[in-house]
């Protein structure tokens, strides 16, 4: 018999055991394969089932958020503005997240207290070591025209507090303005040594509850606790098409109160020179924007808006007739005397 004979004949007795093995892993996979169907099926029901939770879970947080909302009324209790900036609320993050991500960030607090105004400077200062950036680095710079009469808080570690002269304006709006021109060159020539944030605030004001680090952003502004649940046609911008700030209607998306907001230095340094030269360019027309260095301000966000926008939480006015819109009244608006504050 010739070799390759022989070979075919071992080959098939090999036949019979092979064709068994076969039709038993036939047997076995026919069996199997309901329970693989079955465990598919199982899988598509879990997940469907769980994206069904998920949407409804997300329509729930869209109506809470009003996310969906056209409506440019109620813009502000979103969580977000349209183009992606955080707007803080209560319980829109964690304070313990971000202190460690700030643990070697510097902070400034810029303040005017010139004339009459000193008399908010002290407890704004000690309402601020309570409740201001705790824990954290921080640089009051406190400009006045009464150096000798600043009361110095008791200040905690890697807390600093700088006093600098300013010249007392005569009328009380150029006071207000002044701001922006020191601040240009404080965010120029001192500050970018010193601080990477800098946060600018009205002194007539308290903090009543934490403002931490959760209010840092490149460049961040506040909602104006009056306008918040106002259309953009009745924000009271500067709508004389003459005046720097002249915003037109139709344009603009907060009315944002120039008693708090912040942000990188480089920021408020751009901010600054920006509203200055507004300010300057109208006083060469004889002209001054409605609300002065707000409207400047306002016109200033328009075209560059916030990184990141703060609830009314930060600027609290008890007046407000929605006392329940803010959980935390964080910084709050003093009552003012009209006869007692009038220079
Ligand atoms: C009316 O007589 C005055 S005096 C209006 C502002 C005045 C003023 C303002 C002042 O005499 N001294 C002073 O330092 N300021 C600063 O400008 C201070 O930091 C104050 O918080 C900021 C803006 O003025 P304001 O708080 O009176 O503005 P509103 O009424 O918009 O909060
Ligand atoms: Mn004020």
């Amino acid at each position: 018999m010739p070799e390759n004979w022989r070979n075919m004949l071992r080959f098939k007795s090999f036949i019979p055991g092979i064709l068994v093995v076969g039709i038993l892993c036939m047997v076995g996979l026919w069996v199997q394969k309901e329970n693989v169907f079955k465990y598919k099926i199982e899988k598509m029901i879990d997940w469907s089932k769980k994206v069904a939770e998920k949407a409804k879970e997300l329509e729930q947080c869209e109506k809470k958020l009003l996310l969906n909302t056209v409506e440019k009324k109620s813009m502000g209790l979103n969580a977000l503005t349209p183009w992606l900036a955080p707007i803080v609320w209560d319980g829109t993050y964690d304070l313990s997240i971000l202190d460690k991500q700030h643990s070697n960030t510097r902070i400034g607090l810029f303040v005017f207290a010139v004339k009459k105004y000193i008399r908010f400077l002290q407890q704004f200062l000690e309402s601020a070591e309570r409740y201001f950036m705790v824990g954290h680095k921080v640089t009051y710079y406190v400009f006045t025209d009464k150096v000798d009469e600043v009361v110095k808080p008791k200040m905690a570690d890697g807390r600093i507090l700088q006093l600098h002269n300013v010249v007392a304006d005569q009328r009380w709006q150029d006071v207000s303005m002044r701001r922006m021109e020191v601040l240009t060159v404080f965010t120029k020539e001192h500050m970018p040594n010193e601080i990477d944030y800098l946060v600018c605030a009205d002194v007539d004001m308290v903090f009543n509850d934490s403002v931490g680090v959760e209010i840092l952003g490149d460049l961040v502004a506040t909602i104006h606790p009056g306008f918040f649940f106002s259309e953009p046609q009745h924000f009271t911008y500067e709508r004389k098409p003459i005046s720097a700030a002249y915003i037109p209607d139709g344009e603009g998306d907060f009315y944002y109160m120039a008693a708090l907001y912040g942000g990188k230095v480089d920021e408020i340094y751009r901010l600054s020179v920006a509203c200055q030269n507004g300010i300057i360019e109208d006083k060469k027309k004889n002209i001054e924007a409605l609300w002065q260095d707000e409207s400047h301000f306002n016109r200033y966000l328009v075209d560059n808006k916030p990184t990141k926008v703060l609830s009314p939480e930060y600027l609290w006015d008890t007046n407000v007739p929605y006392k329940d819109l803010a959980k935390k009244k964080r910084f709050v608006i003093l009552k003012k005397n009209k006869t007692e504050i009038r220079n």
